[in-house]
C-alpha cells in the first residue's frame, strides 16, 4: 500500500496564517500515521504563484513579480518545518519542471480534443480566481458579489475553453460508484447535486495579463491558474514521465483542502484528468474552515492568527493537538484561548503528561529506574490489555476515516481507564506489602502508555519523541501491525522532566 498526500498550494499573494497551517499539520498527521501502518508514503505542499491575484499582489509592493513570489513562497516553505512537518516535496508553480508539465497536460488535452477557442464573456473574481455565473452572485447595494464575497468584475476576452460539459455523465457515474471519493458524506452530496445541475465548458486561457504559464504554441494566452495548479499535483511526482517510480507509486493521490475550493478539486480536476487518460484522484477530503474568537479570519479584520506567534505562546503541540482534538475534522471550528487552556489542560497535561510524570518518577525512585516484565498477569492486567485492542482498532477505524478527533477521543479515554487502574491498583500503597506486584503495576502502566504515546505520534511528534526518551526508545522502533504486541523484557527508565505544563486561563 502507497500513501500520496497533498496540500493545497498557496497563493503566495500574502505570507501564511493558522488557515494554511491547518492543512498542512493535517497532511502531516496523516502522513505520519500511514508511515506507521508501513506504508510507503508521500507529502506535498507548495506554493501557486501564478495569476492575476498574486501578480496584483505583487504590483502593490511595486517589487517585481519574480521576486516577489521567490520571497512570498520561501515563507511558506520556511513554516514548514516550523509546524513539525515532514514533507518529501515542497512544489512551486514558476518552477521548469512544472511549466513543462502543464504544458504537457495542456497538449495532451488538445491533442484528445478537449479543448477549443472561443470568446468568454462573464463575471470573474481575482480574490477567488474563479469565474462565476450571474445567477450565484448576490447584488449588494449596485453590484455583485462571489457567494464567497469577493468582487466580481465584467471580462471580455478571447479565450480557449475545456469541453467541461461533456463530461457531466462520466462524472455523475464515477461518484456513484466511488461513493467515499469524496469525504465527508455532506461534501460528496453537495459535488454531485452540483454536477447534476449541469456543467458548462470552462474557460482556461487568459489573454489581458502575462504573469502564468504561456498556452502552447499560442503566445497571447496564458493558461488559467486553477489548470495550471492543479499540476502540480501531478508535476511532483515526476508527470508526464508515467513510466517514472513515483508517478507509478503514488498515483492517483488524496487531496486535502478547505471546503472553499473543493469544485475545483472534486469536478474540475477529475474531468480534466480523465480528458487526459489519467485516473481520477483517489480520495479529496474537503475540511471546514477556522473563525477567530467567533469572526471570519480576514485582513481586514485585523484578526488574522499568525501560527508563529500562537506556537510560540502555547507550544507547537499544544496547537497541533488543539486543532484536531478539539473539532471534527470537516467541521468549521473557532480558535479561542481559552478553549485551547482547557483542552490542553485536561488532556496533555492531566491525563497524559501526570500519568508519566508520577509513574515515570516513581519508577526512578521506587523500583530502580527498572520495569521488568511481569511472569503472570491477573484478571485486571488483562481486562486493561484486552480493551487496548479494542481502543487500537478504534483508533484505526477513525484514523483511516480522516476522523482524527474521534481516534484522539478514543486514546485519551483508554487513557483515563489507564489511569483508574493506577487509582485502584495504587502501586504506592503496595510498596511495602508487595514488592512484586507494585513491580507488574509499573510494567503495565509503562507499557499502555508507550503504546499510546505511539498512537499519539502522528498528531504531536515531538513531544512524543521526547517521551520516549524517557524509556530509552525511539518511534523507529514501532509500527502498528506488533503494538499489540508490545510486551519488552526489560525496560531502563530516565529521570522524567515535565512535558506538558499547564496553560493558566
Ligand atoms: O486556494 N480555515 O490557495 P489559498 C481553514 N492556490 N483553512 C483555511 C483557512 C481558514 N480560515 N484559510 C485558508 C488556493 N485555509 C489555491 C489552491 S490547489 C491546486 C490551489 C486553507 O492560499 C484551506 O486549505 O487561498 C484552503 O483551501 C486553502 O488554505 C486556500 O489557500
Amino acid at each position: 500500500m502507497t500513501f500520496y498526500v497533498t496540500t493545497p498550494i498557496y497563493y503566495v499573494n500574502d505570507v501564511p496564517h493558522i488557515g494554511h497551517a491547518y492543512t498542512t499539520i493535517a497532511c502531516d498527521i496523516l502522513s505520519r500515521f500511514h508511515k506507521l501502518k508501513g506504508e510507503e508514503t508521500f507529502f506535498l505542499t507548495g506554493t501557486d504563484e501564478h495569476g492575476q491575484k498574486v501578480e496584483k499582489a505583487s504590483n502593490l509592493k511595486n517589487q517585481d513579480t519574480q521576486n516577489f513570489v521567490d520571497e512570498m513562497s520561501k515563507s511558506f516553505r520556511d513554516l514548514v518545518p516550523f509546524l513539525g512537518c515532514d514533507i518529501d516535496d515542497f512544489i512551486r508553480t514558476t518552477e521548469n519542471r512544472h511549466k513543462k508539465a502543464a504544458q504537457f497536460l495542456w497538449n495532451k488535452l488538445k491533442n484528445n480534443n478537449q479543448i477549443y477557442l472561443s470568446n468568454y464573456e462573464g463575471w470573474y473574481s481575482i480574490r477567488d480566481e474563479a469565474f462565476y455565473l450571474e445567477n450565484e452572485l448576490k447584488k449588494v447595494n449596485d453590484s455583485f458579489i462571489a457567494p464567497s464575497g469577493s468582487p466580481v468584475e465584467w471580462v471580455k476576452e478571447e479565450s480557449f475553453f475545456f469541453k467541461l460539459s461533456s463530461w457531466e455523465d462520466k462524472l455523475i457515474k464515477y461518484y456513484e460508484k466511488n461513493q467515499d471519493s469524496i469525504l465527508p458524506k455532506s461534501r460528496y452530496n453537495e459535488v454531485l447535486s452540483f454536477i447534476k445541475g449541469g456543467l458548462k465548458d470552462l474557460s482556461i486561457s487568459r489573454t489581458t495579463f502575462k504573469w502564468g504559464i504561456k498556452v502552447p504554441e499560442e503566445d497571447n494566452h496564458v493558461m488559467y491558474v486553477w489548470i495550471d495548479a492543479l499540476c502540480n499535483y501531478l508535476t511532483a511526482i515526476n508527470y508526464p514521465d508515467e513510466d517514472n517510480h513515483n508517478f507509478k507509486t503514488f498515483w492517483p493521490g488524496v487531496h486535502v483542502v478547505g471546503k472553499d475550493i473543493l469544485r475545483f478539486h472534486a469536478v474540475y480536476w477529475p474531468a480534466f484528468l480523465m480528458a487526459a487518460d489519467i485516473q481520477p484522484p483517489k480520495k479529496i477530503f474537503a475540511h471546514g474552515w477556522w473563525t477567530n474568537e467567533g469572526q471570519k479570519i480576514s485582513k481586514s479584520l485585523g484578526n488574522i492568527i499568525n501560527p508563529y506567534d500562537i506556537i510560540n505562546q502555547y507550544g507547537l503541540d499544544q496547537i497541533r493537538f488543539f486543532l484536531f482534538r478539539e473539532v471534527p475534522f470537516g467541521n468549521d471550528g473557532d480558535f479561542s484561548k481559552d478553549a485551547i487552556a482547557l483542552r490542553v489542560n485536561a488532556d496533555l497535561s492531566n491525563n497524559l503528561g501526570n500519568l508519566i510524570q508520577r509513574i515515570s518518577s516513581f519508577i526512578v525512585k521506587n523500583s530502580d529506574s527498572k520495569v521488568l516484565k511481569p511472569k503472570r498477569f491477573n484478571q485486571n492486567d488483562e481486562k486493561l490489555l484486552e480493551l487496548f485492542k479494542k481502543n487500537f482498532d478504534n483508533y484505526l477505524n477513525h484514523m483511516n476515516l480522516f476522523q482524527i478527533d474521534r481516534a484522539l477521543k478514543n486514546i485519551f479515554e483508554y487513557l483515563s481507564e489507564v489511569n483508574a487502574y493506577v487509582d485502584t491498583e495504587a502501586p504506592w500503597s503496595l510498596k511495602n506489602s508487595n514488592q512484586e506486584r507494585m513491580k507488574d503495576v509499573l510494567y503495565i502502566v509503562t507499557i499502555l502508555t508507550i503504546r499510546c504515546s505511539v498512537l499519539l505520534f502522528p498528531i504531536i511528534p515531538s513531544s512524543i519523541k521526547n517521551i520516549l526518551k524517557i524509556y530509552n526508545l525511539s518511534i523507529e522502533n514501532f509500527n502498528y501491525e506488533k503494538i499489540n504486541n508490545f510486551f519488552p523484557d526489560y525496560l531502563k527508565l530516565n529521570k522524567p522532566s515535565p512535558i506538558f505544563p499547564r496553560i493558566e486561563l
